[in-house]
């Protein structure tokens, strides 16, 4: 079969939940994907980070290949051998005293959500039902109807409710809004550190540590989502290291698994975990030897190929070489390591045509929010790899300025 009729057979039997670019990956191995044609192409978007490690990590596959065919699943009514590693390797990497594994990031989310209000009620002593949790607009926390309930945006919210009360959705980035919400009902205050979806959108300098003060001063918890913006991708082990402030909750997810098995957590001290009483909460695969293995190797490839350290030098080059573009298109190129927003004006007509261009051109990057071009490769991409993509990136963003210039 060729391409047209992959997607004919995929657009024929599944729901039109996605707009895809139109290529049927085949085969995968570092930061190259190839096609069902053979075109190669390399990955700027690392499946939304969760294959910081590149595609097909031997190291990761090899321990999928030797748990999966020694045990794959207990459930959590019975003790395995593996489980105990992941929660000693996570704990000795964070800093946190406790984890709890789910396998999504949404559940992981859900978890943390279940966890600071059992805290506040338990702990704090806010009165039963009242617990409020404050976010942010423009915030990607997953796709649950209670998390979609707290999403600012419209397309997320159509059609799924009612929703779950207890959240305020507030500006990111505005500490002044946050000191006025803030209240004696406040459970916990949870957002990304560097919001993804929402476009590679950074906080001004100082807000996560605003934030840790005002959720201190209150007695409330600060919960990071680091899904998406942790295990390097920022160039620090956590994005929320930026500005040296420690949240009572911190959830992971996307490369914990390199990119071969959904694996989620969320890290605590024990005075927050310690809400959970058995029974309280739980998962069939949550924590399975499989997903505890495969997300060991994980994290051994981040901290021995030194992913974090590259994210870091790898992304100053790459942010310091599209200094050099010269566009009428470009708004604004911000990031953090290897993740970088190319922000569009709007007269550009949008980033999803220059992402096709780039596909032309054997690039794989992604839009979001219309007029963001979002570049995220894999951190064990060299630097002869990312002189590769900035020639084509130049390329389509300049040469598509001549173009629209000429048409003028
Ligand atoms: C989709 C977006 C990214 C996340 C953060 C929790 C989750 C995600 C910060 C939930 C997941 C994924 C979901 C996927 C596409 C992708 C995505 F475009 F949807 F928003 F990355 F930006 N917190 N993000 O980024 O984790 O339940 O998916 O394991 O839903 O289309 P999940």
């Amino acid at each position: 079969m060729d391409t047209s009729e992959y997607i004919a057979l995929e657009d024929g039997y599944g729901a039109h939940n996605y707009h895809p670019l139109d290529v049927v990956i085949q085969r995968a191995e570092g930061v190259y994907v190839w096609d069902v044609e053979g075109r190669r192409f390399m990955d700027f978007l690392a499946a939304y980070s969760a294959v910081n490690q590149g595609h097909g990590h031997p190291r990761i596959l090899q321990a999928l290949i030797d748990q999966s065919k020694t045990l794959a699943l207990t459930s959590r009514a019975f003790r395995n051998d593996q489980l105990g590693r992941l929660y000693e390797k996570l704990v000795e990497l964070s800093g946190y005293e406790r984890v709890l594994p789910m396998n999504t990031g949404a559940e992981a989310v859900e978890t943390a959500i279940k966890a600071a209000r059992k805290w506040a009620y338990t702990v704090k002593g806010i009165a039963e039902e009242k617990a409020e949790i404050l976010v942010f607009d423009n915030n990607f926390h997953g796709r649950t109807t209670t998390i979609v309930g707290f999403s600012s945006d419209p397309q997320y919210r159509a059609g799924f409710g009612p929703f779950a009360p207890g959240f305020q959705i507030l500006p990111y980035g505005d500490i002044d809004a946050v000191r006025t919400a803030i209240g004696p009902n406040t459970a916990a205050v949870m957002l990304e550190p560097i919001q993804g979806e929402g476009g590679i959108i950074i906080p001004p300098d100082g807000y996560l540590k605003q934030l840790r003060e005002l959720t201190q001063e209150n007695g409330s918890l600060l919960i990071m989502d680091e899904i998406q913006s942790g295990l390097g991708r920022t160039g620090r082990m956590f994005a929320f290291e930026h500005e040296e402030i420690r949240p009572d909750i911190v959830i992971v997810g996307k490369a914990l698994s390199g990119g071969f098995y959904p694996v989620s957590a969320i890290l605590a001290d024990q005075e927050v975990m310690s809400v959970f009483t058995p029974g309280d909460h739980g998962s069939t695969y949550g924590g399975n030897p499989v997903a505890a293995a495969v997300a060991c190797a994980a994290l051994d490839v981040i901290v021995d190929e030194r992913l974090v350290e590259r994210s870091a030098e790898l992304g100053d080059y790459l942010m310091e070489r599209l200094g050099e573009l010269e566009s009428p298109h470009v708004k604004e190129i911000r990031g953090r390591g290897l993740w970088v927003a190319i922000e569009l004006h709007p007269e550009a007509g949008g980033a999803r045509r220059f992402c096709e261009q780039l596909q032309d051109e054997g690039l794989l990057c992604k839009e979001t929010h219309t007029h963001v071009i979002r570049l995220a490769p894999p951190l064990v991409i060299t630097r002869e790899q990312i002189d590769w993509a900035l020639e084509r990136i130049l390329r389509v963003l300049s040469t598509e300025a001549q173009a629209a210039t000429a048409s003028v």
